[in-house]
């Protein structure tokens, strides 16, 4: 694959270069939400900055840091930096527990949106000759129309089909010839599995490249897609609150995703001492938009735990990369006292061949004591083998986990199609402990 760049001036700048466009940018975000958003001038004050103590990057770290509290405190508008007169997009976050997260959007905010996605989708070898299948929620969601503004800016022929009616999915994608698919990589392996239950064979299809994010999802997965679809899948990261999609992505090299960086200045903190970690230490991943006008944000907590690195990519592009997002923070599970996150069992039982990368984990507190069960579905071919072998299949899975993640943890192996399947994000744990 030949490499292409979309805007080859910002992604592979010198790094003193970038260094001074986040410092100009930074000051003049700085200005912006100090003056026109006065909770951020109010918590300035507090932590005793003003505009004038921010003179480069490196002074980032005197600022405050904003949660997704601090967004629902301020619901829906009032962190908006400009009047609702200039905002002309709005989208929000689900928002499982209490009020969503709302963002807003200038003009030139989507303008961004656009440049950083054409980055994205050239990062992945997308250009106008292919057919983007766009099956992420449009909506409120921030997935379908962030690929849709990349798409079109890239040239290429956007389907925007949105997630959900799987039969509708694989008829378009023949009839039409889509090239690229677009979704979460939990709807990819749905739409694998539906594909190979259709009258469809893989060589009516002209698909090549997937686009998938939104959901944390290990190489094992990445794996398992390019096999049943027959395709190179490409990681795409991305929150609503620092823009959608097009935070950060793959380049043809998937050796981290490049983080754009202009946009989007990254750093990573321990989140117990909120302190900045150096270069390659794994922690909580931090972001401050500097381009960003409806909905300035300074240090924004993501919760998301990655590495960055600096060192410049084969690809030739110098845009910081950060490894593959596993785990957030508040993803994290801890039972008996170990950590896990619910991409380590993935990879274990991807890893397996017997498996299917259909699985949920339940975990319950059982006379004071947490428990963890592991429902997978297996390979359809147990199920017509002796019960034996799957008793077998079933101590295997728990061996394997055991010895490395250190665990111990019942397995029940169901049948194919009974775990449920999902159109978007998907979900992997069922804690009955936080309930009721
Ligand atoms: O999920 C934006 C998006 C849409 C990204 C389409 C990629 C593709 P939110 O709904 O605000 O926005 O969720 C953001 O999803 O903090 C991560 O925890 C998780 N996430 C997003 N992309 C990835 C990824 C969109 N590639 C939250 N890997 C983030 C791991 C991801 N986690």
């Amino acid at each position: 694959m030949k490499t292409s760049i979309w805007n080859r001036h910002f992604e592979t700048m010198s790094r003193d270069q970038m260094k001074q466009i986040q410092s100009e940018r930074l000051r003049e975000t700085v200005d912006r939400v100090y003056y026109n958003v006065p909770y951020y001038r109010a918590k300035m004050q507090e932590a005793g900055v003003g505009p004038e103590y921010i003179k480069s990057a490196d002074d980032l770290k005197l600022l405050p840091f904003t949660t997704k509290q601090d967004l629902r405190d301020n619901y829906p508008f009032g962190l908006f930096a400009l009047p609702m007169s200039e905002i002309i997009r709005l989208h929000a976050s689900s928002g499982t527990t209490g009020r969503p997260t709302v963002v807003g959007y200038s003009r030139r905010d989507i303008a961004v949106w656009s440049e950083v996605m054409a980055r994205t989708l050239t990062g992945a070898g997308v250009g106008k000759d292919d057919f983007i299948q766009i099956a992420y929620g449009y909506g409120l969601f921030t997935g379908g129309l962030g690929l849709h503004y990349g798409g079109e800016k890239v040239g290429a022929s956007v389907i925007p089909i949105s997630g959900g009616n799987t039969k509708r999915q694989l008829q378009l994608m023949h009839d039409f010839g889509s090239t690229v698919l677009a979704c979460t990589p939990s709807y990819a392996s749905y739409l694998a599995e539906a594909i190979d239950e259709s009258s469809l064979d893989r060589e009516d299809l002209k698909l090549k490249v997937g686009i998938f994010g939104a959901e944390p999802w290990t190489d094992n997965m990445r794996f398992e897609i390019e096999k049943k679809l027959q395709i190179k899948a490409f990681d795409i990261y991305g929150l609503s609150e620092i823009i959608g999609p097009g935070v950060s992505f793959d380049c043809e090299y998937q050796c981290g995703l490049h983080i754009n960086e202009d946009h989007f200045i990254p750093e990573i903190i321990d989140p117990d001492t909120l302190d900045v970690l150096p270069e390659g230490e794994l922690g909580e991943l931090v972001f401050s938009t500097v381009t960003k006008e409806g909905l300035p944000i300074i240090r924004y907590r993501t919760r998301d735990l990655t590495r960055l690195h600096y060192d410049t990519c084969k690809c030739g592009r110098t845009l910081v990369r950060m490894e593959k997002c596993t785990g957030r923070s508040d993803d994290m599970l801890i039972i008996r006292g170990v950590n896990l996150f619910p991409s380590q069992i993935e990879s274990v039982l991807l890893e397996m061949d017997e498996t299917t990368p259909h699985y949920l984990l339940v975990v319950e507190r059982i006379n004071n004591l947490d428990t963890l069960e592991l429902h997978v579905e297996v390979e359809d071919r147990f199920y017509q083998d002796k019960i034996s072998e799957l008793q077998n299949l079933g101590k295997k899975i728990k061996n394997q986990i055991e010895s490395t993640i250190g665990l111990s943890v019942n397995v029940k192996l169901v049948e194919p199609k009974t775990i449920e399947r999902s159109e978007g994000k998907a979900t992997r744990v069922i804690d009955k402990r936080k309930m009721g």
